[in-house]
């Protein structure tokens, strides 16, 4: 991960390849669409970069453009239930504007690495 900017009281910052899929937008349910996706924590924002698989393609590169980003303030996160997906280690992500995202990665300490983040992001407050 880059370090955060001098200017930036960003508190969080994280970054690694994990499995998301979109489940509600705008509190509508969508369509599963498992995608591999570089994913970024920058303060209270997540941002997901389809296809991208390492940090020098997205930051050194001009693809600078997220395929989504998620506004973490005000959301929850939690271990998703069996119903929410077959898969193992999945997270369940919530934001306030209706979107629920899982996010998932085949390796335990990996996934969990990251629901320490983000449920520490979330649960600081930090940004009232
Ligand atoms: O919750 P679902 O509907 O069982 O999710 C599965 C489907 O989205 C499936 O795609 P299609 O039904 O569109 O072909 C995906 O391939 C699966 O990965 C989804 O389930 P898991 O349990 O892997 O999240």
């Amino acid at each position: 991960c880059p370090s955060s900017p001098k200017h930036s009281s960003t508190p969080s910052e994280k970054c690694g390849v994990l499995n998301v899929t979109k489940i509600t937008e705008n509190g509508k349910k969508v369509r599963k669409n498992w995608t591999s996706s570089w994913t970024v924590l920058q303060g209270f924002t997540l941002l997901f970069a389809k296809g991208q698989t390492n940090a020098t393609s997205w930051f050194g590169g001009n693809q600078s453009k997220p395929e989504f980003t998620v506004d973490l303030r005000g959301g929850s996160v939690e271990w998703a239930s069996k119903e929410k997906s077959s898969k193992k280690h999945v997270l369940e992500l919530k934001t306030r504007q209706g979107t629920e995202l899982l996010i998932q990665s085949e390796i335990d300490s990996v996934i969990t690495d990251w629901y320490k983040t983000l449920a520490e992001t979330i649960n600081t407050h930090a940004w009232e």
